[in-house]
């Protein structure tokens, strides 16, 4: 069995040369992009069996897909190719997708990725692992792609453990839709994480992680990302065999504060953060130490200009992980 299965687009993506507005950048760089092939990638970087599942056209931007996420040791077996279709590319600007100097211009409408449905998709596969991640950013792309994600998070006898990052990418949605369908996939899936930020400019909820709580009480497992200050998670205990029984008492929360560190970009952060967290997860590592592995892991992200950095080797991270906050 697979540790995680992560299902979603990526694309090839242009960073650029230097600051400025995209109209004035002369050249870029290339790199990867997609948010749950981020997620394997660091998992597989940390010593995880990871799988990757997804359609990039036959171009040369899908060889090189499917070769740089295979090269992180990432199961790429069950990429499709679409004769028909291209492999999505983005570009963006320098500086902090949260303000206005950042700018991400994707061309991506019509991709390989965007024609995944539930037909069209091995689902045994997509099952395959202990835990299946997901992105909201899939949703968004296609009603095939929304109706795929529907069935994924759908009881299933065989169903792993659901995570779902909500990755509300505002840009992406066509219909004025985005906000509830992302609720109502958080809803159906085991681990949820959102940005107290995403909470705000999605689902209007203000006031920090409790009331996001409150607006989400459903999954069992709930991390709100607090950006520099950290993240917090209300985590439901093992039902304790009582199939179904699902308590209805809040959690206390569990807080940790982010490590300090010179920020170059932090597109991928959130990804990586959530591969830090699901790693401590299937070790069986009690909450603060999931949160602080997802902290070590962004921190590697949030200190390179690429989505991916290589991260610190497990016992290095446990080691850190370890470290007093004082
Ligand atoms: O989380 C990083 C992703 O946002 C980036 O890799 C591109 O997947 C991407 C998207 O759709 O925005």
């Amino acid at each position: 069995v697979v540790d995680v299965v992560a299902l979603g687009e990526s694309m090839v993506t242009f960073l650029p040369s230097r600051p400025g507005r995209l109209a004035d950048v002369p050249s870029f760089e290339r790199g990867i992009g997609g948010a749950e092939s981020n997620v394997a990638c660091v998992l597989a970087a940390a010593g995880h069996t990871t799988r990757w599942i997804s359609r990039v056209g036959a171009d040369g931007f899908g060889d090189h897909l499917v070769e740089t996420i295979g090269g992180y040791g990432v199961d790429v077996s069950r990429v499709r190719r679409d004769p028909d279709r291209p492999t999505g590319v983005y570009f963006r600007t320098a500086g902090d997708r949260s303000s206005d100097a950042h700018e991400v211009a994707y061309y991506r409408a019509g991709s390989a990725a965007s024609a995944m449905s539930p037909d069209g998709v091995d689902l045994d596969a997509a099952r395959a692992g202990r835990v299946l991640h997901l992105s909201g950013i899939t949703a968004a792309l296609s009603a095939g792609c929304l109706d795929l994600l529907r069935k994924l998070t759908a009881p299933h006898p065989a169903r792993p453990l659901v995570s779902f990052d909500v990755n509300h990418r505002p840009g992406l949605w066509r219909d004025t839709h985005g906000p509830e369908v992302l609720l109502e996939l958080a809803r159906r899936a085991d681990v949820v994480f959102v940005g107290e930020d995403e909470a705000e400019e999605a689902w209007g909820v203000t006031g920090g992680p409790s009331p996001i709580r409150e607006a989400l009480p459903e999954p069992d497992t709930l991390v709100v990302k607090q950006g520099a200050h950290g993240a917090t998670a209300f985590c439901r205990p093992p039902a304790g065999g009582t199939a179904g029984g699902r308590a209805t008492t809040p959690r206390p929360a569990t807080t940790a504060p982010a490590l300090q560190v010179d920020v170059v970009a932090t597109t991928g952060a959130g990804d990586a953060f959530a591969a830090g967290f699901l790693s401590a997860t299937l070790r069986g590592l009690p909450v603060r130490d999931r949160l602080r592995h997802g902290h070590l892991m962004a921190a590697a992200a949030l200190t390179t200009p690429g989505d991916l950095a290589p991260p610190p080797t497990r016992a290095h991270a446990d080691r850190l992980a370890a470290l007093d906050d004082t």
